[in-house]
């Protein structure tokens, strides 16, 4: 019990440190960043970049492409190196889309959806080998109902051992696939769900020892308080049989949904969306809450991923810019909690940043946009960065709605779900540099 209680102590503080809770310390380290690079890359047609990873001294992005490839969409691997950028199309003769990526050794494993004629989206999950540019392997799973987008894989993690996937399952569940990392032979499929609303995973993370300590979010409307809420669950896995320890779900009156988490030391933060806004919120791995803020713009806002690096966090996503429709936000936040700084980047039209890693001193974002170059421009007075309430209050109030929360019963099911294998293929492309057309893949440094 002591050492739980330790643990817990722990685990908020370093949670409180990420997030801003020691608001009696003076700021110590104020560094702002600044653009270092910025490159566009795409086709004739239309391109997004979903997501970004670290592979020795490269970036590992994803996303998808209507320009090249065997039809319709396809999937897209980009490896940059420097000024050096290879690309890539994975997918069928179909619409393949990649959201997420994870790397380990020296592979990368990619996951989205894929349309099947007969079944509209299934699950689509790649190996990629980054020292041959080779496809290892590939994995569809099928649930087999017939609505748009049923069965889609959003979010990745690995250890190099197992592969965990995690995304939306036969329209209304979501799903857990353990897979192995050397195969993708599927070890364990879960389906997921709250009950009869549409419960949406986005974003998986995970420690392990003895146990594999799985945490995934999303949104859920089978019960809420308004809309979508979103949810966070941990899962435990001790190699054999899956046991949920705990869900929570929590928001305002309107849509609120986890895009992207993390887990650090015992410490478990996330960042989405909530009434409106970019959201930023902690917990400890054990479910407790300790705080959440929200980028408070005049229009709408959302965090879609974010970073961990030494004492910062960093998070990115976007927010309505009018006239200049969307702009994408990249922020980044210090260990005594104040928001370090705050940069915009886009132009007239819209402009997006889905993915971020963070390399050494490298700030990689990774979105989609149909300009370049773009403005980049202090964001930090555009916005207000405020304490979000809980209940029961911790602080004092300065933003509403409240947030509200309570835990959710999840019903875990492991099955032996259908797969195929449609055909699939790959080819390097070269892609138009820095003059983009009809919606392109960005990636932008900053250090
Ligand atoms: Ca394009
Ligand atoms: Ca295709
Ligand atoms: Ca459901
Ligand atoms: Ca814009």
């Amino acid at each position: 019990m002591e050492k739980k209680k330790l643990l817990i102590i722990i685990t908020s503080m370093v949670i409180a440190s990420i997030l801003a809770f020691s608001t009696f310390k003076e700021q110590t380290n104020v560094y702002a960043f600044a653009l270092a690079e910025e490159e566009t890359f795409g086709g004739s047609n239309s391109e997004i970049a979903r997501a970004v990873a670290i592979w020795d001294t490269s970036k590992v992005i994803v996303g998808y492409t209507n320009s090249f490839g065997a039809g319709g969409y396809d999937a897209f691997i980009a490896v940059k190196n420097g000024a050096t950028l290879y690309m890539w199309t994975i997918g069928t003769s179909n619409d393949d889309y990649a959201y997420a990526v994870a790397v380990a050794d020296d592979y990368a494993y990619i996951v989205g959806t894929t349309n099947n004629p007969n079944n509209y989206y299934d699950i689509f999950i790649a190996q990629w080998d980054l020292s041959t540019n080779n496809l290892l392997n590939t994995k569809f799973i099928a649930s087999g109902i017939n609505n748009p987008r049923a069965d889609i894989a959003t979010a990745v993690a690995t250890d190099g051992t197992y592969v965990f996937v995690t995304g939306r399952w036969h329209d209304d569940k979501f799903f857990l696939a353990i897979l192995d990392a050397n195969n993708l032979n599927i070890i364990d499929f879960a389906s997921l769900d709250f009950g009869p609303g549409n419960d949406v995973a986005y974003a998986i993370d995970f420690q392990s020892d003895s146990t594999y300590r799985i945490i995934i979010a999303g949104g859920t409307n089978t019960i809420s308080f308004g809309g979508y809420d979103a949810f966070i669950t941990r899962i435990d896995w001790d190699g054999v049989s899956l046991n949920v320890i705990w869900s929570l779900r929590f928001g305002a009156t309107g849509n609120d949904a986890i895009y992207s988490l993390k887990t650090t030391g015992a410490a478990v933060v996330v960042g989405g969306f909530l009434n409106n806004n970019g959201l930023i919120a902690g917990f400890t791995i054990d479910g407790g809450f300790v705080l959440a803020r929200a980028t408070v713009f005049s229009n709408p806002s959302t965090i879609t991923s974010i970073a961990i690096s030494g004492s910062y966090l960093y998070a990115v996503g976007y927010f309505s810019n009018p006239p200049n429709h969307d702009d994408a936000l990249i922020l980044q936040i210090d260990n005594n909690g104040a928001l370090v700084d705050a940069k915009g980047y886009g132009k007239g039209t819209i402009d997006r940043a889905f993915g971020i890693a963070i390399d050494g001193s490298d700030i990689n974002v990774v979105g989609g946009t149909s300009t370049y170059p773009n403005n980049v421009y202090d964001a930090t007075s555009l916005f207000s960065y405020l304490f979000v309430q809980w209940n029961p209050l911790v602080i004092p109030p300065t933003y509403t709605p409240y947030m509200r929360s309570q835990t959710i019963s999840l019903t875990i099911a492991s099955i032996t779900p259908p797969t195929y294998s449609p055909t699939v293929s790959t080819s390097p492309v070269t892609p138009t540099i820095n003059s983009p057309s009809d919606g392109e893949a960005f990636y932008v440094r900053f250090t």
